[in-house]
């Protein structure tokens, strides 16, 4: 054990509160007791039915769905000249060696009659839309994780399907039938499990694993199959003898804790099959903002007219990069007393632009006080959303 008592105490009281991101708030999920026991007493939650999807070779196959003379082909999407690379390759050119990411050059050379497609990155997007109105059809609860993937809580599904086999099975035929795409299923009683099990046997793979087989198939898991094990975490995992999840099993709680910190604790509980995370659906954003508290008070209006200004381009910005369209302004004003006034405006067109959002705002302002003794904090923001598609496409895959 090289935790003292006290310092052990600190550190699982970090790990805890930083946990709270990682896993859910169910108390009686995980008992860490650091006082008693070294070993953790974990409950496990295997009354859920989580379904991860992701679609096989996903660009590289709607340009094969599309361009038909392409079908049976090694076909890469991306740049073919010298400083591009491969953002995917058809399962046939897979079996020459081509991959994600992998240099152009290289991919030719492995595969000379490798056909090269620029991606049209607007109808990827559009058909990744198409696969996630299927997944409604059977829960809201969808969680996209990427253009081409997604965790689905089945639990409870629209259709009142016993088993989560059986709604992947139907998604999957939905996604033949209507799209002419292929997309892999991974089903489990949690996102861990789930997602190992959509890749097991890509492509066109419907792989479950059942609580009760779950420690069987975490045993020879590789362990760089784990989720968090990156290269550099799996060579670390390598020097300690642990190749797979039954040698991760024997590693005792306070040895991960310490070779890994709070990911340890986390690999403890995978090699148990325990991941209580639950699936979060995509959440709608009401509106997008930013204020800015100031060390000097702001003395006058012009003072604050010209802080609108900086604050109106920052919103722009924001605007832009989280997609976010929406037709109200609102001012915020908090006196050098804390005293906050708040004044809004809806817009007749949508307020995307800093001279739109300038004018709106300096209107707002004329209805405000300015004290003498000034003003702290000034905030901006933008709601009323009248279009939110792609709000959330941060991460592409
Ligand atoms: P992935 O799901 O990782 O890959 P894939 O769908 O092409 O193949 P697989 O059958 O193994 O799932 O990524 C989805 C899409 O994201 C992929 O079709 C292209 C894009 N992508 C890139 O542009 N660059 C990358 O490095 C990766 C990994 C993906
Ligand atoms: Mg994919
Ligand atoms: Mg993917």
């Amino acid at each position: 054990m090289p935790y003292k008592h006290g310092k052990e105490g600190m550190v699982h009281g970090r790990m805890r509160t930083s946990l709270r991101h990682v896993f859910s708030k169910r108390p009686q999920t995980l008992n860490l007791c650091p006082m008693i026991a070294s070993e953790p007493v974990l409950l496990n939650d295997t009354n859920r039915k989580i379904i991860h999807i992701d679609m096989d070779a996903f660009f590289a196959s709607i340009e094969q769905r599309d361009h038909p003379e392409l079908r049976g082909r090694p076909v890469a999407v991306g740049h073919a000249d010298s400083r591009g690379v491969v953002a995917t390759a058809s399962y046939e050119a897979r079996a020459f060696g081509v991959k994600s990411a992998m240099p152009s050059a290289r991919a030719r050379m492995l595969c000379p009659d490798l056909v090269f497609i620029e991606g049209r990155m607007s109808v990827y997007k559009a058909v990744g839309e198409e696969v996630r109105g299927i997944f409604r059809r059977y829960t809201d609860l969808v969680e996209p994780v990427s253009i081409d993937e997604a965790y689905l809580d089945v639990t409870q599904n629209k259709l009142g399907l016993e088993l989560g086999v059986e709604v992947a099975k139907r998604i999957k035929a939905d996604i033949r039938r209507e799209l002419h795409l292929v997309a892999s299923a991974g089903v489990s009683y949690n996102k861990f499990l789930a997602k190992v099990a959509s890749d097991w046997r890509k492509p066109d793979g419907l792989c479950t694993i059942h609580p009760l087989r779950a420690r069987r198939f975490i045993e020879q898991l590789p362990v760089k199959a784990f989720w968090g094990v990156g290269p550099v975490t799996a060579e670390k995992f390598e020097k300690l003898g642990v190749k797979t999840g039954a040698d991760l099993l024997k590693m005792p709680f306070s040895e991960l804790v310490a070779q890994f910190g709070q990911a340890g604790v986390v690999y403890y509980k995978f090699a148990r099959g325990i991941d209580d995370r639950p699936v979060q659906p995509a959440h709608e954003r009401k509106s997008v903002g930013c204020e800015t508290t100031y060390e000097v008070d702001l003395p006058d209006r012009a003072f604050v007219l010209e802080e609108l200004g900086r604050l109106a381009q920052t919103l722009e910005e924001r605007l832009r990069r989280s997609r976010f369209v929406g037709t109200t302004l609102t001012l915020k004003v908090r006196y050098y007393n804390f005293k906050t006034v708040t004044r809004s405006m809806t817009a007749a067109v949508p307020l995307t632009e800093k001279a739109a959002i300038m004018r709106a705002a300096a209107a707002l302002l004329t209805d405000v006080d300015i004290p003498a003794r000034g003003v702290r904090l000034l905030g901006l923001s933008v709601s009323s959303p009248v279009q939110q598609k792609d709000a959330r496409q941060g991460e592409l895959f």
